[in-house]
C-alpha cells in the first residue's frame, strides 16, 4: 500500500504541506482560467497572473491568523485564495454579479473583503502601503493582536509611497509586515536598470525594519518567514519580507511579452516552480501520490467551470 493511502482525508487536509500545495494550485488554475474565459470572451477584465509567485502570497497567508489584514498587490491573486475568499465569490467581481462585494465597482485585482481581512488595493504603484501603515497603526492602538501586511512587487522601490511608509512604521515599531514580491522586473525593465542591488533589504533596514530575504519559490519557506515576521510585529518591530521569485508569466493578459532574452530565465523558473516543489516534498513524504495529484488538478478545473455556470446564473 503507498504511504499516500494510509492517510485519512482528515489527516492529509489539516498538513500545513498539503494546505500549501492546494492553495497554490487553486491559484494557478483559477488564473489560468480566467485568461482562457477572457480569450472566448467570456470575460472582460484583464488579468495580471501570478505564474511562479503563488508561493509568496499562499505562504504568506496560510501563516496569518483571524484579526490578521492584508492588502494585495496588483498580481497578488493568492492572497484573496489564501484568506478564504472562494472562487464564486472572485468570480462575481469578474462578472458583475448582483452579489458581488461592494457592487463590484473596484477592478477585480482589488476587490477587498474586509470582514475576511482582505483590504482594498490601489492602481497607483505604492498607494496602499500608506493605508497598511494606518492599519497596523489602528491595532497598535486598539492593541489588538494582529499584523497588517502589505504585498508589492519591486518595482515600488522607485514609489515615494514605500519610503514615507517605511519610515514612519519603522520609527513607531508597528504591527506591519511588507512582503516583497521580488521578481526582478518592473514590468519589462530589468532590476539593474533601476537599482542597485536586487534584493531591497538595504532598503529597508536604515528605516529599522527587521528584515528576511526569503526564498519566494518555496511556500514552506516563506510560510515559516511569515511565522517569525508575524511573531517579531507583534513585538514591536515592522518587518520586510524580501521574497525572490521570477513570474513565468505575462505582465497581464492586455500586455504582451516584451521582456528579451529570458528563456534561460524561464527555464530555471521552470525547475524551481514552487507547485512542483511542493508536489515534490508530498510524494517524497508519502502524502500523495502523483496521481492523487492528476486528480486533483482535474476536479479543480471542472469545479472551476462548475463555479462560473453557477455565477453566471446570477445574473439572469
Ligand atoms: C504610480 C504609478 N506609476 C506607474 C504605474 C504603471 N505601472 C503599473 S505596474 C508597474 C510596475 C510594476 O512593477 P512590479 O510591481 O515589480 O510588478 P511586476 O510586473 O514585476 O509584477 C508600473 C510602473 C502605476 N500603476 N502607478
Ligand atoms: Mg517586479
Amino acid at each position: 500500500m503507498a504511504l499516500s493511502e494510509s492517510l485519512n482525508d482528515h489527516e492529509r487536509n489539516s498538513r500545513i504541506e498539503w494546505r500549501l500545495y492546494y492553495n497554490m494550485l487553486v491559484t494557478r488554475r483559477f488564473e489560468e482560467a480566467l485568461l482562457r474565459w477572457e480569450h472566448q470572451g467570456k470575460i472582460a477584465a484583464q488579468t495580471f497572473p501570478s505564474k511562479g509567485q503563488e508561493a509568496v502570497a499562499i505562504g504568506c497567508c496560510l501563516a496569518l491568523e483571524r484579526g490578521d489584514a492584508v492588502i494585495p498587490s496588483f498580481r497578488t491573486r493568492g492572497a484573496m485564495v489564501g484568506m478564504g475568499v472562494s472562487i464564486a465569490e472572485q468570480l462575481r467581481e469578474f462578472l458583475h454579479s448582483p452579489l458581488a462585494a461592494g457592487d463590484s465597482r473596484d477592478a477585480p485585482h482589488h476587490s477587498s473583503w474586509p470582514e475576511r481581512g482582505v483590504m482594498p488595493g490601489s492602481t497607483m504603484i505604492g498607494g496602499h502601503l500608506a493605508m497598511a501603515v494606518g492599519l497596523a497603526l489602528a491595532m497598535q492602538f486598539d492593541k489588538q493582536p494582529a499584523v497588517s501586511v502589505a504585498f508589492f512587487g519591486d518595482g515600488t522601490l522607485g514609489s515615494g509611497d514605500l519610503h514615507e511608509s517605511m519610515h514612519i512604521a519603522g520609527a513607531w515599531g508597528l504591527p506591519l509586515i511588507f512582503v516583497c514580491e521580488n521578481n526582478g522586473w518592473e514590468m519589462s525593465t530589468p532590476w539593474s536598470k533601476t537599482r542597485k542591488t536586487r534584493s531591497l533589504i538595504p532598503y529597508a533596514e536604515p528605516f529599522g525594519f527587521a528584515a528576511r530575504s526569503v526564498d519566494g519559490n518555496d511556500a514552506l519557506d516563506v510560510y515559516h518567514s511569515m511565522r517569525w515576521a508575524r511573531g517579531v510585529a507583534l513585538s514591536g518591530r515592522a518587518v520586510f519580507l524580501d521574497c525572490l521569485t521570477f513570474r513565468s508569466g505575462l505582465y497581464s493578459s492586455h500586455f504582451g511579452e516584451v521582456r528579451s532574452g529570458i528563456e534561460e530565465d524561464l527555464a530555471e523558473a521552470e525547475r524551481r516552480d514552487p507547485l512542483k516543489r511542493m508536489a515534490d516534498w508530498l510524494t517524497s513524504h508519502g502524502v500523495a501520490t502523483g496521481e492523487d495529484l492528476e486528480k486533483l488538478a482535474q476536479e479543480e478545473d471542472q469545479r472551476l467551470e462548475n463555479t462560473f455556470s453557477e455565477v453566471l446564473a446570477e445574473l439572469k
